[in-house]
């Protein structure tokens, strides 16, 4: 049994290297991409969360972490968005919302909807409204995802909802949100179609929300 506490403790620390190392050799040892993700990254950052929660760890070594979150999902992203689908599943557009500078949890749902198939354009982070309309104008998807980590930018997404309806472009998309401070209510309240909890969920509720069986 491959132990991946030492790979927890270098996204805590923020030693990107070793972070990548470590999941290069969890993955070498047969560790699948998911449980490395799921039991090594992801309760790093929910420990540095609490570290900064507590003022034990101030913006930058949430930043030193955040890199050692992304060298490790740099190496798992082509595992994670490996697919056997030829024809997309559907086509998402998404983005973390306009003052949001959040992307980890924006790029794991990117890469587990590409990997489940979907194609998805990512537009980044500190996306205006504006922006998001001109793409579902421009392009055509099926689905607008929307990120925000903040309470104070979570307005920017209604803020996007409405923007896109005083285009009329509203009923041409299916409307998903998350993030950390969202909640199916806030998804309900601002009129959005769909809310997924974490990035499996997001899986389920874009495919759900194009009538698309589960699995
Ligand atoms: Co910031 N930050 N941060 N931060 N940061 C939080 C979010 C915070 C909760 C920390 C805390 O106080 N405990 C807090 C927000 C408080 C609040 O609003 N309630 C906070 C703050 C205050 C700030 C600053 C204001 C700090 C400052 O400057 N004083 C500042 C704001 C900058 C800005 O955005 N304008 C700031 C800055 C930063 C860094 C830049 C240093 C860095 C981000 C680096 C980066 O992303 N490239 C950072 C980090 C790393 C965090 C924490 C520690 C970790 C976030 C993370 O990556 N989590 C975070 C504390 C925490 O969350 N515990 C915190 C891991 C990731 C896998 O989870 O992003 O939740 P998450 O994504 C999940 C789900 O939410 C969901 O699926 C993902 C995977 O399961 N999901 C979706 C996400 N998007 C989805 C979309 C979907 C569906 C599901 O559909 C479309």
């Amino acid at each position: 049994m491959f132990d991946l506490t030492p790979l927890t403790e270098a996204v805590i620390k923020g030693n990107a290297p070793q972070a990548k190392e470590l999941t290069e050799k969890a993955l070498e040892a047969g560790v699948s991409p998911g449980t490395i993700l799921q039991e090594g990254l992801i309760p790093g950052m929910a420990e540095v969360g609490r570290r900064f929660e507590a003022r034990e760890y101030y913006v930058p070594e949430l930043l030193i972490a955040a890199r050692a979150m992304h060298a490790a999902l740099d190496v798992l992203r082509p595992l994670l968005t490996e697919s056997e689908e030829v024809q997309p599943l559907g086509r998402v557009v998404i983005g973390t919302v306009r003052g949001d500078l959040h992307d980890i949890g924006k790029n794991l749902v990117t890469m587990m909807l590409e990997g489940s198939g979907f194609e998805v354009k990512d537009l980044g982070i500190d996306v205006a409204p504006e922006k998001f309309v001109e793409a579902i104008k421009e392009g055509n998807y099926d689905i607008l995802a929307m990120s925000a980590l903040l309470t104070t930018t979570m307005p920017s997404m209604k803020a996007t909802i409405d923007a896109l309806t005083e285009a009329g472009l509203r009923d041409k998309v299916k409307i998903m949100i998350g993030g950390a401070p969202i909640t199916q209510e806030y998804a309900d309240q601002i009129g959005a179609d769909g809310y997924g909890e974490d990035a499996n969920q997001a899986v389920r509720v874009a495919k759900q929300l194009l009538g698309l069986p589960a699995d």
